[in-house]
């Protein structure tokens, strides 16, 4: 490998600005007179993957050649952000960028600003997906990750006049993206369809119509540790070859069907979370990543080979199913090892359960994917009958082990007409994990309870965790400065743990102060951001209170939204005296999935909410509401910096972690929040002390489940929530109409499937706690930096370390010469 040279030695800012100009000259044909930030920003980001491509091939050289083992992370879902001051901060290249840009006369930040953000997932699973992958990087380990390069990333989100959700398209390849290789010479084909015949007693698929996926590879940096690793997102792209494919071609016409089909599997991620829908598309979708990673791996680790021992392949990669998206992987890894190359099935079978391992990310029962027979059989008729046989295999193990008929039969991976994917990747794979303590313990007991009878030892739990990288470092440079002045290092940005050093600066006055200040000016910049961008007035000298996630029942947006109303009518009516209130902004941020009727209801409630009570002179300077559309990667990183308050308000047992909250946490704000997910773990590592906790447990919401529970009791037991949803029924926040948010309310009063309404009481109680330690800004700001002192556990540098050990049993790369 001689055209691999040593990692250059640092390249100057002089240098780095020739760079640029070079790029600007002879590929994009523009002087530097002439170039806009966009068209410099192309050329830095192309200067920069110069500089990572020594370090990308000694590492591909080296996974391929060495003997540590890869991780091949398969996701529908890569939600990555921008990503030029990443790969800066992670090349160790920022201060050159800096100064070349400015020696060139450009702004940097209007460079950094032309940067179209890639959306290409919805929410928590594909942006814990991105910071795993920076922590692989980060932590020296081999791994890919394997996806879909969407055409159209997450809708964009406006509000039209009347404060409803509007969705437009993202189509986020408009404009010249440098980031993405595509490399056609490493294309894989990929078929559906057509059926099943036998030849010489084998069963051979004759598959109907088939797509090229076509990579385009992204470069994944590693901090500090001179490894890139690579993400390689398929692109559908029409089959040549297809009148070979095509056995019952009648005319021209329907033979070019296929073509137009075929582009159409990469063209948009589904935007919606955590519901199943039975499309036939989305099942495309998976399949056509899945069987092109699986292929692209067997190419990449046996190069050449055309007998290749794939009894190895478990000592080669280990992939990680991220949800049950990309678990069709396990049939057609048994399809490839027995119909592509002559294995039989138990050798197949072992190389398969070694190689793959599933992390489920809920406990709604609804998001469980489950695919019926029939559009199975018809897309992939040769995956349904080796499901049908793993099925049988199953079930006569599960006999063997004694399990009674109908236990068996509630295990089914394939019932007759349908095949339940949760199942299949349990059965299928070697470890089974939850996404924090509290999930994995509830995965066990209830959701996958059978299967942790029977197999105990796979199961396992990890939690979740967030690149430091990107939500201190970048999002919060002020804070990352006053951390390595606290700590004297900045080694807590590979070493997470180290924040612990900063607790006894919380005893520190003059610290303390010091991080107050960081929060009071990132909230004056996140004021003047909301300004520029939103036309929002917002006072940086109130609380800063923050919602941000996905829109859902579960997460309780409304419970947030009835106490904040509860809140201005107590104002408005003079029940709370106006030099009482502390003044508060609250920031809502949410996408509704499109088909999502009560979650899109209360979003135009929220905005409507706002509307009323920002223009209310009674409640002026007490009582604020921001809505800032289209929440994204880059709003987070502007927004949880400069939070006092954060939201992780949800049904207890029902947010298999959040990763929010970590973020919030780390970043100095307080979180109030119910014993659910990962706020468990937060709660019990930066004290019960320092954390807001209300509300029922998962025991106390299952009793009153079992009690039979009715939420109208409670809207007539407490005047303020009567008094709340009362003004949400009568047209307040619809200019008199009573229609408009009807069916929210009668939810409300009927079903109220998440207990918001028995919640409600103990929620408004805790927020005059809240309002008491706000009054002390020294208190709550050395509790705040006690939250930031003790979250080092949630780097997701710490979740993989614990995937290596617990579930991939593989580590870094020897160290590089
Ligand atoms: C399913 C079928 C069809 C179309 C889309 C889907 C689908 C897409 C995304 C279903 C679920 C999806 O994501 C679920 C998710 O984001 N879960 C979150 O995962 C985070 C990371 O583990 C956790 O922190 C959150 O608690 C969990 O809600």
């Amino acid at each position: 490998m001689s055209e691999i040279t040593a990692p250059k030695s640092p390249v100057t800012a002089e240098q780095f600005a020739d760079e640029i100009r070079e790029q600007l000259k002879y590929a994009q044909g523009v002087t530097v007179e002439q170039a806009t930030p966009a068209d410099v920003y192309v050329a830095a980001a192309v200067a920069v993957r110069h500089h990572l491509m020594d370090s990308w091939m000694q590492t591909q050289h080296d996974m391929v050649n060495g003997t540590t083992k890869a991780v091949g992370y398969l996701s529908a879902e890569f939600l990555m952000g921008k990503q030029l001051r990443n790969a800066l901060l992670n090349a160790g290249l920022t201060e050159q960028y800096n100064a070349a840009i400015e020696s060139l006369g450009f702004n940097l930040q209007d460079v950094v600003d032309t940067e179209y953000e890639p959306g290409l997932g919805n929410g928590g699973l594909g942006r814990l997906a991105a910071c795993f992958i920076d922590s692989l990087a980060s932590l020296g380990v081999p791994a890919f990750g394997y996806g879909i390069q969407y055409k159209y990333g997450i809708f964009k989100q406006e509000f039209d006049k009347d404060g409803k959700q509007v969705e437009t398209p993202d189509y986020w390849l408009a404009n010249e993206e440098p980031w993405g290789h595509i490399d056609y010479n490493r294309s894989q084909k990929v078929s559906f369809g057509g059926k099943v015949v036998k030849e010489g007693g084998k069963k051979v698929w004759k598959p109907a119509w088939s797509v090229r996926a076509v990579p385009v590879d992204y470069m994944v940096p590693g901090y500090a540790s001179g490894r890139v690793n690579t993400l390689r997102l398929w692109s559908a792209k029409a089959e040549d070859e297809f009148d070979l494919l095509t056995f019952n071609r009648s005319e021209y016409l329907s033979a070019v069907k296929p073509q137009v089909k075929a582009e159409n599997i990469s063209k948009i991620l589904y935007p919606e979370d955590s519901t199943k829908e039975g499309k036939q598309l989305r099942l495309e979708q998976q399949y056509f990543f899945v069987s092109a990673s699986l292929h692209d791996a067997i190419r990449v680790f046996y190069p050449g080979e055309s007998k290749p021992d794939l009894t190895t392949l478990p000592d080669k990669i280990v992939f990680q199913l991220n949800d049950t998206h990309p678990v069709i992987g396990i049939p057609e890894l048994m399809r490839i090892l027995i119909d592509e190359y002559g294995y039989d099935w138990d050798t197949a079978w072992s190389i398969t359960n070694k190689t793959f391992n599933y992390t489920c990310h809920t406990l709604l029962p609804e998001a469980l994917e489950v695919w019926p027979a029939d559009l199975i059989g018809e897309l992939l008729p040769r995956h349904l009958e080796i499901i049908e046989k793993i099925n049988e295999q199953f079930e006569a193990e599960l006999k063997a082990k004694g399990v009674g008929a109908v236990t068996i039969k509630d295990m089914a991976i394939y019932t007759g007409d349908s095949v339940r994917m949760a199942y299949l990747a349990t059965y299928g794979g070697s470890h089974v994990n939850g996404v924090a303590e509290l999930h994995s313990q509830l995965l066990k007991d209830v959701t996958l309870k059978n299967f942790s009878d029977v197999y105990p030892d796979k199961f396992t739990n990890v939690t979740n965790g967030v690149t430091p990288r990107r939500f201190i470092k970048l999002a919060n440079p002020r804070l990352s400065d006053l951390i390595t002045e606290g700590l004297g290092t900045d080694k807590w940005l590979s070493d997470l743990e180290l924040l612990k050093g900063l607790e006894p600066l919380a005893a520190d006055d003059e610290f303390v102060r010091k991080f107050a200040a960081v929060k009071q000016a990132n909230k004056v910049d996140f004021a003047n951001y909301a300004k520029r961008e939103y036309g929002f007035d917002l006072d940086p000298d109130t609380m800063f209170n923050t919602m941000v996630k996905r829109l859902h029942e579960y997460k309780r947006q409304a419970l947030k939204i009835l106490a904040l109303i509860a809140r201005y009518a107590d104002i408005k009516s003079g029940k709370l005296s106006a030099d009482d209130v502390m003044p508060r902004t609250v920031i809502f941020g949410a996408k509704a999935a499109p088909g999502y009727y009560l979650a899109k209801m209360t979003i135009q409630l929220i905005n409507n909410v706002a509307r009323v009570v920002n223009n209310d002179p009674d409640v002026k300077g007490k009582l604020n509401v921001y809505f800032p559309w289209n929440y994204n990667v880059r709003l987070a990183q502007h927004l949880i910096p400069a939070t006092d308050l954060d939201e992780q308000i949800s049904q207890a047992g029902k947010e298999a972690s959040g990763t929010g909250n970590m973020k919030f946490a780390l970043n100095g704000a307080m979180t109030v929040g119910t014993l659910d997910g990962a706020n468990v773990e937060i709660r019990e590592r930066v004290g019960a002390e320092n954390f807001f906790l209300f509300g029922m447990t998962v025991d106390e919401v299952d009793k009153l489940y079992a009690d039979g529970y009715g939420p109208r009791k409670y809207y007539e037991a407490d005047p303020r929530l009567k008094a709340a949803i009362d003004m949400v029924a009568d047209g307040t926040f619809s200019n008199g109409n009573k229609d408009t948010y009807a069916p929210l309310v009668s939810d409300w009063l009927s079903k109220d499937w998440f207990m918001t309404l028995a919640d409600f009481h103990a929620y408004t109680a805790i927020q005059s706690e809240i309002e008491a330690l706000y009054a002390q800004p020294l208190e709550w700001n050395r509790k705040a930096l006690i939250n930031v002192a003790n979250s080092g556990y949630f780097s997701s540098d710490r979740s993989i370390s614990d995937y290596l050990e617990r579930i991939w049993h593989t580590g870094p790369l020897p160290a590089l010469a």
